[in-house]
């Protein structure tokens, strides 16, 4: 594991960096790009935001400046700087950083994680993380703030409160830790506002967003004594409703809200036969062994993982190894 003061002096030692977060990007990931984005040019680093998908529009309050650049469009932009670092956020799987994963090894771009996710598997010299960290930007704030003792402006400061705002879904899956409320405390102390961030975070959802969790809450189902809720998305709902696939993100968390419920699923058809599985457990039950099960992975009680061809054969084989959790020893406190 590369120690947060390596990290520091590897980041101090490189001119031109090069951001990044995963396939899909989310609050965390991104609100981290953008805080480190400033900070860095602030210092005098060359910065480029590469995403290897465009950025969702609710977080285009993250990137007044359109500076964050999908792969798609930015290859040239990209190829005219000879970049000393890559850093990428919120994951450590070069498979999630997609065509961008591909385009940093054609380079040889020297590259380095920063992330809270549980690593399967040996041991990393390429990845700074922590899972005790509820959100990457918790990392981040660190790394800022304590190893490189540099100063984060009002826009970095609320950047990373939207990156823990996000990924403790507003201060509710803290995990009974004190770090994210202290972190959040002094954000706030900088001059974030919590209101304009729970505005973009959590109360502009689109009509149409609305509407696929009112369809998810009525044709979710029960196994397992009710201790299992899942739900099968078909691609047809998607294209009648045009849903994007930020909307279908956080329906499984509402699911999972209902009494008695212990762990919740999502099939999602994002695209004809093209699964994405989300799964959630209250707290008595771990789930991330199940999604990596088939190649997927995550946090103990936030996972996911694809399946591709058809809905109701994925549910048959995600489905039986989560029942088989349910009828055995809680795992987790
Ligand atoms: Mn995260």
């Amino acid at each position: 594991m590369l120690s947060t003061s390596a990290l520091a002096e590897r980041i101090r030692g490189s001119r031109n960096i090069l951001l990044t977060t995963h396939a899909g990007p989310d609050g965390d990931g991104l609100g981290c790009i953008a805080a480190l984005g400033e900070t860095l040019e602030a210092q005098g680093h060359r910065v480029l935001r590469l995403l290897p998908d465009p950025l969702p529009s609710k977080y285009a309050f993250l990137d007044p400046e359109g500076l964050f650049k999908p792969i798609a469009t930015a290859r040239a932009e990209a190829e005219a700087t000879p970049w000393d670092l890559a850093l990428v956020l919120d994951t450590h799987q070069p498979g999630m950083i997609r065509e961008v994963g591909e385009w940093l090894k054609g380079r040889g771009v020297p590259t380095l994680f920063l992330d809270h996710h549980p690593i399967e598997g040996p041991a990393r010299t390429d990845v700074h993380g922590s899972c005790d960290a509820v959100a990457t930007g918790v990392l981040v704030f660190d790394l800022v703030v304590h190893d490189l003792g540099w100063p984060l402006s009002p826009f970095a400061a609320e950047a990373l409160y939207v990156s823990i705002s996000f990924d403790t879904n507003s201060f509710k899956y803290i995990r009974s830790s004190p770090t994210s409320l202290e972190v959040g405390a002094e954000l706030l102390r900088r001059g974030v506002d919590s209101t304009r961030v729970y505005r973009h975070l959590f109360a502009s959802n689109p009509r149409r967003k609305a509407k696929l969790l009112g369809w998810v809450l009525t044709e979710c189902e029960f196994l397992c004594e009710g201790k299992l809720a899942f739900v099968l998305v078909p691609h047809r709902l998607v294209e009648e409703m045009k849903l994007e696939r930020d909307d279908l993100r956080d329906s499984v968390n509402h699911i999972l809200e209902i009494e008695g419920v212990e762990i919740a699923a999502t099939l999602k058809e994002t695209d004809p036969g093209d699964i994405k599985v989300s799964l959630r457990s209250k707290g008595t039950f771990t789930i991330n062994g199940v999604a990596a099960q088939f190649g997927g992975g995550g946090h103990a009680l936030a996972a996911g993982c694809e399946f591709s061809g058809n809905l109701e054969e994925a549910w048959q084989r995600l489905s039986a190894p989560l029942s088989q959790i349910l009828s055995g020893q809680p795992q987790s406190g």
